[in-house]
C-alpha cells in the first residue's frame, strides 16, 4: 500500500517537472496558478505590465451612450421583402440599459436592446441583415451555429475586415438548418459580448411541427460586472467575477414572469452567452431536452431532467407540460448567481405562472 502512494506520489511529482520544461515559444498552457500573473496581479498592475489585458479591465464606455428607449430585449425584428429575400436591419449603438430596478448598467447592444432583436425565419430563407457601427469600435457579427458561407462568419481578420465605426457590412446566407441559434460580437468578443452584443437567431422548420407547444420563449443566461456605477465584462479571472446575472437582460425580479396554462406544452430555449456554466433547475415540473445546440434530439433518447448545465456558447431546448398550477420557479443552481450584487433573492431566476 505505501509503496503505491510513493509511486503514485513520484509519477505526480514527474509530471509537474515535465509540464515545466515547456520549449520556448510554445504557447505555455500548463503553468500553476500561483505562476500566473493574470492570477495573482491586482487589476492595476495587470493593466500596466499587460497591455493585453488592459482593455478587459476597462469600464465599458462610449462616447455616445444614450438612455435605453425600449425596456425589453429579444422581441423579434421586423424585417422587408426584396425579390425574396428578408432584409434585416442592425444597429450597434452604446445604451443605458436597466437590468433591475435602480440599476443600470453601460450597454453595447443591437437596436438598442439587451439581448438584441430576435431573428427568425423559416428554414431554407435567404436573409440579407445589414448591420451598421455606430459605436466607437469595430465589432462583427457571428451566426452561432447556422450553416453559412465562410464569407459570412463574421471572423475579423480571417472571413472579413472589422465594421469600423460609422460603417457597414451586409451578410447575405440562406438560413438552415432549423433550430436555436444565436448571433454575437466576434470583435473583442469577451468584452462585447459581455456588454451586450448577443441576440437570438432562431430558425422554424419547413414543415410544420407535428406537436408545437403553446408557449414558445428564448431565454439567454449572462453576467456583468457593476462596481460604483460602472460596468465591466465579467470574467473568470481575478478581480473580475460577475455580481449581476441576467436572463433576457434582466436580473430577478425584474425577469419575466412567463404565465402558462395548466396542460400547456412549454419550450424554454435556453442559450448561454455568458461566459459561466449555469446549471438552471426548474421546480416541480420535469422536462425533456428536446433539442441540443439546435438540432432535434430523437425521442427515444430524450433525456428526461430537472436541472440542466448549459455552459458559454451552448443552447439546449426542453419541454414540459405545465401540470400543477402555482409559481414555479426556474433558477441557476450556483447558488451565487441567483443574487444581486451578493443580495438574496436575484439574478438568474424567473417564474413560471401556471394558472387554470
Ligand atoms: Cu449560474
Amino acid at each position: 500500500m505505501r509503496i503505491k502512494k510513493i509511486m503514485i506520489f513520484s509519477l505526480i511529482i514527474l509530471a509537474l517537472t515535465l509540464s515545466a520544461c515547456v520549449p520556448a515559444g510554445t504557447p505555455d498552457t500548463t503553468m500553476p496558478m500561483g505562476d500566473d500573473p493574470m492570477m495573482t496581479a491586482t487589476p492595476g498592475s495587470m493593466m500596466a505590465d499587460n497591455p493585453e489585458a488592459a482593455h478587459m479591465m476597462e469600464p465599458i464606455s462610449a462616447s455616445n451612450v444614450q438612455p435605453a428607449t425600449e425596456t425589453t430585449g429579444g422581441l423579434p425584428l421586423a424585417y422587408r421583402e426584396e425579390d425574396g429575400i428578408k432584409v434585416f436591419e442592425l444597429t450597434t449603438k452604446a445604451v443605458q440599459w436597466p437590468i433591475l430596478d435602480g440599476v443600470t448598467v453601460t450597454a453595447y447592444t443591437y437596436n438598442g436592446t439587451v439581448p438584441g432583436p430576435m431573428i427568425r425565419v423559416t428554414e431554407g430563407d435567404q436573409v440579407k441583415i445589414i448591420v451598421k457601427n455606430e459605436l466607437d469600435v469595430p465589432t462583427t457579427v457571428h451566426w452561432h451555429g447556422v450553416e453559412i458561407p465562410n464569407a459570412m462568419d463574421g471572423v475579423p481578420g480571417v472571413t472579413q475586415d472589422p465594421i469600423q465605426p460609422g460603417e457597414s457590412f451586409t451578410y447575405d446566407f440562406i438560413a438552415k438548418p432549423a433550430g436555436t441559434f444565436m448571433y454575437h460580437s466576434h470583435f473583442e468578443g469577451d468584452v462585447q459580448v459581455s456588454a451586450g452584443l448577443y441576440a437570438p437567431f432562431i430558425i422554424d422548420p419547413k414543415e410544420s411541427e407535428a406537436n408545437p407547444p403553446v408557449v414558445d420563449k428564448v431565454l439567454m443566461l449572462s453576467e456583468l460586472r457593476m462596481i460604483d456605477g460602472e460596468t465591466f465584462a465579467a470574467m473568470p479571472m481575478g478581480g473580475m467575477e460577475p455580481n449581476y446575472f441576467t436572463i433576457n437582460g434582466k436580473s430577478f425580479p425584474a425577469t419575466e414572469m412567463i404565465t402558462v396554462k395548466k396542460g400547456d406544452l412549454v419550450r424554454l430555449r435556453l442559450i448561454a452567452i455568458g461566459q459561466f456554466i449555469h446549471p438552471m433547475h426548474l421546480h416541480g415540473m420535469p422536462f425533456k431536452i428536446v433539442a441540443t445546440d439546435g438540432h432535434p434530439v430523437p425521442e427515444a433518447v430524450q433525456l428526461t431532467k430537472d436541472t440542466i448545465s448549459v455552459a458559454p456558447g451552448e443552447r439546449y431546448d426542453i419541454e414540459f407540460v405545465a401540470t400543477e398550477t402555482g409559481q414555479w420557479m426556474l433558477h441557476c443552481h450556483i447558488l451565487h448567481h441567483t443574487t444581486n450584487d451578493n443580495v438574496e433573492p436575484g439574478g438568474l431566476m424567473l417564474m413560471i405562472n401556471v394558472v387554470e
